[in-house]
């Protein structure tokens, strides 16, 4: 039987699940999908195997994975690492440096148990892009974002299936528009809430919702921002998502970018170990096994 030892929590609703121990970075693509799909898992959570980092100067080395591949930086994510390693008592309140894919990123524990992370430079590379009847501009934030506002959809609860196909045919055409980088769409839209400036939808790589903000997206929408002369150096952006949670976010300027910082919180929702028995015919996950059928068919 293999164990692998694993903490979930939530950020603003958006599950992560924290790799402890049983897997190296080399065999996560064996493992991947048997940590994060079902019987064990489901489409949505982004997975964080920890490793020593590679940078002496950091605390650890976080690869982010999701059912589709590997995850450049994930803003929630890093939230529910920090707060996975405060509730293990391997960090307390204080600053973290951070070895992630898409460079070094600086965490701050709080005494409250707010985490606020300073991500990597974030810009945006392309404005006013048409694609697939929609005007949009294509950021880095640590991922690859399209961030549409002239979208004419209802960012509601209601509208999730529509909100999700619309996503996906824009992000088909973002590609073929000359940016095949981009694997997140994000839609904006006015708050439910007036204490917020912003609400939005954020499709992922492997097709599911984020139900938080979305820290790497809440960064490009920063840049995006930032390069529009309409939020100046450390003014706060109040960030709400689809199902209403909220991430705070301001930027410093950086060489024609900006370093976004973003704050949430997680909440550690449970300790366990995953065990994968040789026996069970869907050990490497439910998709993993129909699709390997399916090759055989
Ligand atoms: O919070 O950066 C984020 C994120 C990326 C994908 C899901 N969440």
């Amino acid at each position: 039987m293999k164990r692998i030892q694993i903490i979930d929590s939530h950020t603003g609703g958006e599950p992560t699940r924290v790799v402890l121990d049983g897997v190296t970075a080399g065999e996560l693509e064996k493992y991947r999908h048997a940590i994060i799909c079902e019987p064990r898992g489901h489409e949505v959570i982004v997975g964080a195997l920890l490793e020593e980092p590679l940078d002496a100067s950091c605390l650890v080395r976080v690869t982010f994975f999701n059912n589709v591949g590997l995850l450049g930086m994930c803003g929630h994510g890093m939230i529910g690492v920090i707060a996975t390693l405060k509730h293990t008592g391997r960090i307390q309140a204080g600053r973290h440096r951070i070895e992630t894919l898409a460079g070094i990123i600086t965490a701050t524990l709080h005494d409250n148990g707010r985490v606020s992370i300073r991500n990597v430079p974030s810009y945006r590379k392309a404005k006013g892009v048409q694609a697939g009847g929609v005007t949009g501009d294509v950021a880095w934030g640590g991922n690859w974002f399209f961030l549409v506002g002239d979208h004419h959809l209802e960012l509601t609860l209601k509208n999730i299936p529509q909100l999700t196909q619309a996503s996906l045919a824009m992000r088909e055409a973002v590609h073929a528009a000359g940016f095949p980088e981009v694997d997140h769409v994000e839609l904006f839209a006015s708050p439910h809430d007036s204490a917020n400036h912003s609400r939005n939808f954020v499709l992922c790589p492997g097709g599911e919702y984020d139900r938080s903000p979305c820290g790497t997206g809440t960064s490009a929408k920063l840049a995006c921002l930032a390069a529009d002369g309409k939020l100046t150096p450390g003014e706060v952006w109040r960030q709400e998502s689809i199902i209403g949670s909220v991430f705070e976010g301001s930027y410093e300027a950086n060489d024609g970018g900006i370093i976004p910082t973003i704050t949430g919180q997680a909440f550690i929702t449970a300790e366990s170990t995953l065990i994968l028995d040789p026996a069970d015919p869907f050990q490497w996950g439910v998709q993993h096994q129909l699709c390997e059928e399916g090759r055989r068919a």
